[in-house]
């Protein structure tokens, strides 16, 4: 009795990104196609990124985590001259084992400062939070699940101590030129004179070695990429065949842009229900996900000045691929 049971009523609604929809929509309609990384992060994406950092061919993970362990005492003569507190705002809520080199060096060296990770997705952030607390009951501990440049506005109402922004990992690679000019921007609007910022910057280097961190042997870069499809199938009620579409990588020494691509292995026809859209893909096609760029020293310290900051610290590892740089406004 009564009415017939829906079957759609019966799917449990899951949240989907609006961000994702958009850039879906949009992103597969350009010529050429392209899908930006930023929504690589789902759950499945972040344990990806997660591997990635350990295999061999990935050298930035462990090549920061040598430049920060040799450089910890000199950064924290840099962020505390006089003993003053600062708050250590960290943007993207960190993979834990660099920023935990540091908090740990910190706190025994008994610095006083408070962390602040600012995170957009609460996951990340509560697994950071629980973690930290775990390991340092006494740290001082401030969570802030928000956008980067809302964590930073809320920040300069609260306290006077010092700020140091911390912008590990080579995130910074991601934006294009004129991103990461807005990025420096924005942040010296929102600090005080003498604030800092660290950033880890992926030197340019043989171009080989480069190719080889996006185009590893164990295929995690590929796993990465291809990691993309499933989110959207599963997201947006797609069809996207995974073993129809490899992963392609190239780097270019004279624009030091590593890119990702995905390639269309058959002439193919994918459907995106949510969007009620039906994606043709020739032989061959791409869609462009990534940029990874990486920087010369001249580069570096143009962004400085372009931005109104000084250069206030240059630490790199022995290989000299990798470099932390501080910024002071
Ligand atoms: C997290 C953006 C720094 O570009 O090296 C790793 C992401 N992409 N392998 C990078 C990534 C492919 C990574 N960042």
């Amino acid at each position: 009795p009564g009415e017939p049971i829906n079957d759609m009523m019966l799917e449990t609604s899951t949240a989907v990104d609006p961000a994702l929809m958009e850039e879906v929509r949009t992103g597969l309609q350009q010529q050429p196609k392209r899908l930006s990384s930023r929504f690589f992060y789902d759950a499945e994406g972040s344990r990806i990124f997660q591997a990635i950092m350990h295999v061999p061919d990935y050298y930035l993970t462990r090549s920061e985590y040598e430049v920060l362990d040799t450089c910890k005492a000199s950064l924290l003569e840099l962020f505390a001259p006089d003993d003053r507190p600062f708050e250590l705002v960290e943007l993207g809520a960190g993979d834990g084992l660099k920023t935990k080199l540091l908090l740990d060096h910190f706190s025994r060296e008994r610095a006083d400062f408070t962390y602040v990770p600012v995170d957009i997705s609460a996951d990340a952030l509560d697994g950071l939070v629980a973690d930290v607390s775990q390991q340092w009951p006494d740290l001082q501990l401030r969570p802030r699940h928000d956008d980067y440049f809302n964590a930073l506005d809320q920040l300069s109402e609260e306290s006077d101590a010092r700020r140091v922004v911390l912008f590990l990992g080579s995130n910074v690679g991601n934006f294009s030129p004129d991103e990461a000019v807005g990025f420096y921007q924005q942040l010296h609007d929102r600090l005080q004179p003498g604030d800092l910022v660290l950033t880890g910057f992926d030197l340019q280097k043989h171009p080989a070695i480069i190719h080889a961190a996006y185009n590893d042997r164990e295929g995690l870069t590929r796993d990465f990429n291809l990691n993309l499809l499933r989110r959207i199938n599963r997201d947006l009620n797609a069809d996207f065949d995974l073993s129809a579409f490899s992963h392609y990588e190239t780097y270019s020494p004279e624009t030091g842009e590593a890119r990702s691509y995905l390639v269309s292995e058959k002439a193919q026809t994918v459907q995106i229900g949510s969007l009620d859209m039906t994606v043709p893909f020739q032989y061959g096609e791409i869609i462009h996900t990534e940029i990874s760029r990486k920087f010369t020293r001249h580069q570096i310290e143009q962004l400085a000045e372009r931005t109104g900051f000084s250069l206030a610290g240059w630490f790199t590892d022995a290989s000299a691929y990798f470099a932390d740089v501080v910024f002071e406004r």
